[in-house]
């Protein structure tokens, strides 16, 4: 073990309903494959997020199903907790944010912006539908924006330009509701005053040359127009604000974002209070040299490098009104938010209404999770959108997987199998035997650079290109001509063995499932990447049910280096194959659903 502390904070997936694939090649792949080559790494990494359960969503589908908003999380939630458990995402600990522990953090956070004086009250003009006289939430209101003119703006942000918005910016306002014009009224509201942070959050973005050139040019560009934003809602769905006059009305809550990106420090929190040492999360937050890697799709980029900074640099006592930190002491900011671009689907946006959408559980019903971990891995949005199509799907995983790493495999192992019956006895390497070993041996610390810059499809790409030297290699020696000299034909198969125990190593991070496969393939026993469990549990306050995920990750064998082979003469049996050919007749089939 290292000693050092990487949080991974994944982006909460909204409990509005399933997730689709586009979503999790946004926040969950990429978290999961840097979050396994740390641990692989010895570093200590605690990956945590849970579901994002408040805001008007969820309060407009519950209305629509005459169920309460609780009623809809509860589902929703199970739903993701079982998607994300099925992909392998190794969270140390998957929550909510409707537990009590994440409503006294996000109140903790408030109270110290508010001892700060970076949140102050303001009265404010809040939307009403004039026909039912209820709050029109920001998100229903629709318009033009007046900052690009994009005519589908809503009154909380507009789509196509990525600011942030208030429902009076827009122009000519509609309720997306019944398309009545709302009526504006005075209501109290508290702000964070997002302009006091402009020179601190710009000086924090001055050291963060090595972030992803496009997310560092948005979130520079957004100081450029910094205005207070509005840290509660008249809505009666979310956390409480904690101060005496509000703390009881069922018409204020804190915004919904506001109390989202809090849950990477209550997670954090929960996850210590579970492991039985409570100050256990200060080792992320609190030591200077912990490192923080934010991963999300790249719509939520402006809560993660100036809504949450600011909220923590307010905490902090680090804004141009100066304080002093809040009873949690000061926190860390983050390392670099990791923001990947969108997945578009055979040319088109993701649309769950539109029906243009592929769920998580149907993907994994019909396909293996390795294979759609390695396609968003290997073919994702990493750094510009990019298109799902179902025959680059079909070509990544007959190719790419089938014919190249799961045919070195199984050819390898078949033929030692058959022969020997156990891993081979190898004899005095020759040069070409030393060289493939120095390739794949050779390959963990370029690729682990790759993987600790989040390079991952250069990363995955290289990985490829070892797995085909070592299946040149494997055609050159032809150890099944080798049947007059047994000896060399064990030293090959020997070679091929080792060669395939270290990209099963370098694989680990993108194919967990298929990784602990080959390892017992080679003879291997025990746990070599361990997968998340889903647990039934308790919320630690109040004792109402639900599931997280968490793991004994330590449990895993594998380590990011090359390790031996069991010992010559460990039995190994015929392979089955690791990875399933699709049948070309997929694609038409998959279109037509
Ligand atoms: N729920 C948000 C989304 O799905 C992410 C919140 S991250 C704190 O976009």
């Amino acid at each position: 073990m290292t000693d050092r502390h990487i949080l991974t904070a994944v982006a909460w997936p909204y409990a509005n309903g399933p997730r689709h694939i586009g979503h999790v090649s946004g926040f969950g792949v990429p978290s999961d494959v840097f979050s396994r080559f740390h641990r692989m790494s010895g570093d200590q990494v605690l990956m945590v997020s849970g579901t994002d359960e408040h805001g008007t969503p969820i309060t407009v589908a519950a209305d629509a199903e005459g169920i309460t908003p609780r009623q809809i999380a509860d589902r929703n939630n199970r739903i993701i907790v079982d998607d994300l458990a099925s992909l392998g995402l190794s969270y140390d600990l998957f929550t909510r944010t409707t537990t009590v522990n994440h409503r006294n953090v996000s109140q903790e956070i408030f109270l110290g912006l508010l001892k700060n004086g970076y949140v102050f009250p303001k009265t404010t003009l809040g939307a009403i539908s004039p026909s039912t006289g209820r709050t029109l939430p920001d998100r229903y209101i629709e318009g033009t924006c007046p900052i690009c003119g994009y005519d589908g703006a809503r009154g909380d942000q507009c789509d196509n330009c990525g600011n942030q918005l208030d429902p009076t910016d827009l122009i000519n306002p509609v309720s997306r509701i019944n398309g009545e014009t709302p009526k504006f009224v005075e209501s109290e509201h508290y702000f964070l005053d997002l302009p006091a942070f402009a020179r601190a959050l710009g000086d924090w973005l001055g050291t963060r040359g090595n972030w992803r050139p496009n997310v560092l040019n948005f979130s520079v560009n957004l100081l450029e127009d910094l205005k207070p934003r509005s840290y509660t809602r008249d809505i009666d769905w979310g956390v409480p604000v904690p101060l005496d006059g509000w703390r009881d009305r069922d018409d204020k809550r804190i915004y919904v974002w506001f109390d989202a990106v809090v849950g990477y420090l209550s997670a954090s929190i929960e996850w210590a209070r579970r492991s039985g040492d409570p100050e256990a999360w200060r080792q992320w937050w609190q030591t200077p040299d912990a490192d923080a890697y934010y991963f999300m799709g790249k719509d939520n980029i402006v809560f993660h490098a100036e809504i949450w900074p600011a909220q923590l640099l307010g905490y902090n006592g680090q804004g141009d009104k100066g304080g002093s930190p809040g009873s949690y002491g000061a926190l860390n900011l983050p390392t670099e938010v990791v923001s990947s671009e969108f997945l578009t689907m055979e040319g088109r946006k993701f649309s769950s209404s539109r029906n243009v959408v592929i769920y998580v559980r149907d993907f994994l019903a019909r396909y293996d999770a390795d294979a759609l971990r390695y396609f968003i891995a290997a073919a994702g949005p990493e750094s510009q959108d990019t298109d799902f199509t179902w025959a680059e799907f079909l070509r990544r995983n007959n190719d790419e997987l089938v014919a190249g790493w799961g045919n070195l495999v199984n050819r390898s192992v078949s033929m030692a199998a058959k022969n020997i019956g156990a891993i081979p006895t190898p004899g005095e390497l020759t040069d070409a035997d030393r060289a493939l070993l120095a390739t794949t041996s050779g390959a963990f610390a370029p690729i682990g650079d790759l993987l600790s810059r989040n390079r991952q499809k250069a990363a995955a790409a290289e990985a490829m290109r070892v797995v085909s030297e070592a299946n040149k290699y494997l055609s050159d020696q032809a150890p099944w001509k080798l049947k007059e000299d047994p000896a060399r034909r064990d030293t090959v198969l020997h070679t091929a063995l080792q060669a395939i125990k270290d990209c099963n190593a370098l694989l680990t991070p993108f194919l967990p499932h298929s990784s602990q496969k080959v390892h017992e393939l080679l003879g291997g026993t025990g746990v070599w990447s361990a997968a998340p469990q889903i647990v039934e549990t308790t919320d630690l306050d109040d004792g109402s049910p639900y599931p997280i995920i968490t793991g004994d990750y330590a449990a895993s064998q594998a380590v990011w280096a090359s390790t031996p082979l069991p010992p010559a003469g460990t039995p190994l049996a015929t392979p089955t194959p690791v990875f399933t050919k699709l049948d070309p007749s997929i694609v038409e089939e998959e279109l037509r659903r």
